[in-house]
């Protein structure tokens, strides 16, 4: 007995690895599932840049065709500023002409003036002279004044021009300044959203790198977890027939919320009769493993169902027999308990899966009423705990059902069934 004790614990220990690399792996998932979420707001960001690209590429084309615009304004603008500048100066040369035309003019005057001056008699010209040479300076004072007004005249006119096309190039300068300067901006802009756009890139990619590594690792993990799976279930049932003769509690069946598919429990008659699933979590020992172990002393069985108010129901038989294969035939009787004697019914009954009909239905219990799992239906029976996971509030007959618990259909949450020899 104590050489057993030792056996049981050697095999903890060697079981308690496995444990932890199961732990390994759901941390390995909740990192991919992080990463993911990651992934899917750098996406939505690389959206955003892009947009925002998108508008600053449009803004800088506007920009463009503006400068455009304004530049073939500017050369519309030279040209029409030129063309006066033209026209004035035809009118300064014909100014400038007149001017020319009314000094030579004056000039002969003068000159006539002189010449018959000359030709007078001097003793009989003196107040002549005088009277003469007066008209003569005020003729030449008003030419004079006339010219320099004409100057005055030229010059304003030249300002004016010259302030002018000033003031047209300034404006035209600073207009091209703000432009470019738009323009600038843009491009920077550009620039700053295509580093970004970059950057987010390269992390993308790394990230793609690391979750693909993380997803290798994690298969291999899933694979290597599988297998640690199958030892542990090889392991119980190995160590069961030693439990069984210890007189301890065997557990051969558990459902529960372990994050599995609802009909994790849709299986082969194979399977059934083999076992599966994770002793850690939702599992099977196998119908063969039961056989073996009820035919070799008087057995109990116990079946625990809670419900989703954490509601503990229990159920106690104390003669439970599985026959042998292939029909595995089962027999229970002696209850005791609150959880109802659904069992009664099965009584009897071969063990049916989704690929073996055995029941006395005229159907297949397992695949038309009670989600492909296996049991020991009749005509199908009020409980099958092999049925599917189907979550709160769920009523049907194909979940987790121990109808006269309440009475009700509904799927349980979770299930313990154990036996012991007594
Ligand atoms: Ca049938």
């Amino acid at each position: 007995m104590n050489g057993t004790k030792k056996n049981i614990k050697l095999l903890i220990f060697l079981l308690y690895p496995a444990f932890i690399l199961s732990q390994d792996s759901d941390y390995l998932l909740e990192e991919i599932r992080s990463l993911r979420a990651e992934l899917r707001s750098q996406e939505a960001q690389t959206q955003d840049i892009s947009a925002k690209l998108n508008q600053a590429l449009t803004e800088q084309s506007q920009i463009k065709t503006d400068m455009t615009n304004l530049n073939f304004k500017t050369v519309s603008l030279y040209n029409s500023v030129s063309e006066g500048l033209d026209f004035l100066s035809d009118d300064l040369q014909e100014l400038k002409k007149n001017v020319r035309d009314e000094f030579s003019q004056t000039n002969n005057q003068i000159k006539q003036i002189s010449k018959t001056l000359e030709n007078e008699d001097k003793s009989n010209t003196n107040l002549m002279e005088v009277e003469s040479l007066q008209e003569i300076n005020s003729t030449i004072s008003s030419l004079q004044e006339k010219l320099h007004q004409q100057k005055e005249d030229m010059v304003e006119i030249h300002d004016n021009i010259f302030s002018s096309i000033r003031g047209v190039k300034d404006l035209l300068n600073s207009g091209v300044y703000a432009l470019t300067s738009d323009l600038t901006r843009t491009q920077n802009d550009v620039n700053t959203n295509r580093q970004s756009y970059r950057d987010l890139e390269s992390t993308m990619k790394k990230s793609l790198s690391s979750l693909d590594k993380f997803t290798a690792n994690s298969e291999t993990l899933q694979n290597t977890n599988h297998k640690f799976e199958r030892f542990r279930l090889e392991m119980i049932q190995q160590i069961a027939i030693l439990k069984y003769e210890e007189n301890s509690w065997i557990e051969f069946q558990r459902r529960g919320q372990y994050g599995n598919q609802p009909d994790y429990f849709k299986r082969t008659f194979r399977q059934y009769e083999n076992g599966f699933g994770d002793p850690y979590k939702e599992f099977w020992i196998g119908l063969k493993k039961l056989h073996q172990l009820t035919s070799s002393g008087q057995t109990s069985l116990r079946v625990e169902v809670t419900d989703w108010k954490n509601r503990t129901f229990v159920g106690e038989w104390s003669n439970f027999r599985v026959g042998n294969g292939p029909a595995y035939t089962l027999g229970v009787h002696g209850y005791k308990g609150n959880i109802g004697d659904s069992l009664r019914i099965s009584n009897g009954m071969h063990f049916s899966a989704m690929d073996k009909d055995m029941d006395r239905s005229e159907g297949e219990c397992s695949v038309d009423h009670r989600g492909g799992g296996g049991w020991w239906f009749n005509a199908c029976g009020l409980e099958n705990l092999n049925g599917e996971n189907l979550g709160p509030r769920e009523q049907s007959y194909s979940g987790i059902l121990w109808f006269l618990q309440k009475n009700s259909e509904i799927s349980f949450k979770s299930s313990v069934m154990k036996i012991r020899k007594h």
